[in-house]
């Protein structure tokens, strides 16, 4: 799979590179080392810089990064140091603070690291790389600066988004050429199938499916829906949180990577779950993807096809502002009908409703015309590992 995935561009090497470090603690999932990951990459490969990952959770993170050794302290990937970080007070074995600083999703830096970053000759640029909303306030507290208490540090608010005046969202930037390669050439589609299902791609009157959620009330009604569709439905489930209610549905012990299941007129793969660069191509290969909490929802902005977003649930229901931000920008255009018809479709899938699969299908050309014009729209926004390179030379003297 990584053959048609993306490979963010060939590798830019400045006389004095920056110096990076990335701070991520894993509070649950993929996502914190995800977004982390591919910024990472995204800075060593695009721009040239010289970064080092500090991550509290191997494990999680050799989910997307298969050739991590999970018993090293230290090792290089791709051209990147990547730290085992024993939280909260380890800063490596040797102390060296970096040019630009990023504490991802406010994880507390180690204090031995903040009082060396003050010591600095030089003091760093320190951001903290907030998660993603798309809510308007976004933009006016963006590259906002907050003074350090103790110390004379500043650290900078830095807030993806999907709007204008925000940090945008990452992007590299071959990512539309492999994009257009994978979905020109049926030999690379017709590979992955094989590769990755075992089976020869479905037939052209079939809807591919991604399904990639939490455990989910709303699947059980939807996958009867699709078992009674019309035209075959081909689904494709990541390994994973939404895996026991596939095992349920079809009768089965589980439904673990290399499981496959027909019911009706629904037949479903279980996958593997791949390294990162491969999770786009499954995008790709489908005609709707459902996507969950942050660096996937993003993903399928960029695949340009019709999607469905499982938001990360939040206590008191803090994340459905954020649902109803997004579907407001990424709806913008869309015929009124066909608007509240995703709209109601995104908040069955978050709790509020039940999901009604004839009436998304009946406006899917409407949304597919949508999901093209919206990846053209939210690229002007320009992407987030440019935006933050762009701002840190205005900073670094
Ligand atoms: O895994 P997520 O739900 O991650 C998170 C965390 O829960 C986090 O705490 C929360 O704050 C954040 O969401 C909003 O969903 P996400 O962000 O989509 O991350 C999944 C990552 O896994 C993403 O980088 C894509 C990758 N992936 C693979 O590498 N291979 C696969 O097969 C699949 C399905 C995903």
């Amino acid at each position: 799979m990584s053959s048609v995935a993306p490979d963010s561009g060939s590798p830019a090497a400045p006389a004095n590179p920056i110096a990076c470090d990335i701070f991520c603690a894993v509070i649950d999932n993929f996502g914190d080392i995800g977004v982390c990951w591919r910024l990472a990459r995204q800075l060593a490969r695009e721009h040239g810089w010289q970064v080092r990952v500090f991550v509290d959770d191997l494990h999680a993170f050799r989910r997307l990064c298969p050739s991590l050794e999970l018993e090293r302290a230290r090792q290089t990937l791709d051209g990147i140091v990547v730290e085992h970080w024993h939280e909260p007070s380890h800063a490596g074995d040797t102390l060296e603070v970096a040019d630009v600083v990023i504490e991802a999703f406010a994880c507390e830096l180690p204090p031995v690291y903040i009082a060396a970053m003050a010591e600095r000759a030089c003091v760093p640029l320190w951001f903290n790389l907030e998660y993603l909303s798309a809510e308007d306030w976004i933009a006016d507290f963006h590259l906002r600066p907050s003074p350090h208490p103790r110390y004379a540090l500043s650290k900078t608010f830095f807030f993806p988004g999907l709007g204008p005046g925000t940090g945008g969202v990452l992007k590299e930037r071959d990512l539309d050429a492999a994009r257009a390669a994978f979905e020109a050439s049926p030999a690379a589609r017709s590979d992955w199938w094989r590769n990755v299902t075992g089976h020869a791609p479905p037939p052209a009157d079939a809807t591919v499916v991604s399904l990639f959620a939490y455990e989910n009330p709303a699947v059980d009604s939807l996958l009867e829906q699709w078992r009674d569709n019309a035209s075959p439905i081909v689904l494709l489930v990541p390994e994973g949180r939404i895996s026991g209610a596939l095992a349920r549905f079809f009768g089965l012990p589980s439904f673990a990577a290399g499981t496959h299941a027909t019911l009706g007129n629904l037949s479903a793969h279980a996958l593997a779950f791949t390294e990162q660069p491969g999770y786009d191509a499954l995008l790709w290969a489908s005609d709707v993807n459902f996507v969950r909490g942050e660096d996937s929802f993003v993903r399928a902005q960029w695949a340009a096809k019709p999607f469905v977003w499982h938001i990360y649930p939040q206590a008191d229901d803090a994340h459905l502002p954020k649902l109803d931000a997004a579907l407001a920008h990424y709806t913008r255009t869309l015929p009124a009908d066909a608007r509240a018809a995703l709209e109601r479709f995104w908040h069955a899938w978050n709790g509020a409703g039940q999901p009604d699969w004839a009436e998304f299908q009946r406006h899917y050309p409407a949304l597919k015309r949508r999901a093209a014009g919206w990846a053209v729209e939210l690229a002007q926004v320009g992407d987030l590992a440019g935006n933050l390179t762009s701002f840190a030379k205005t900073q670094l003297k």
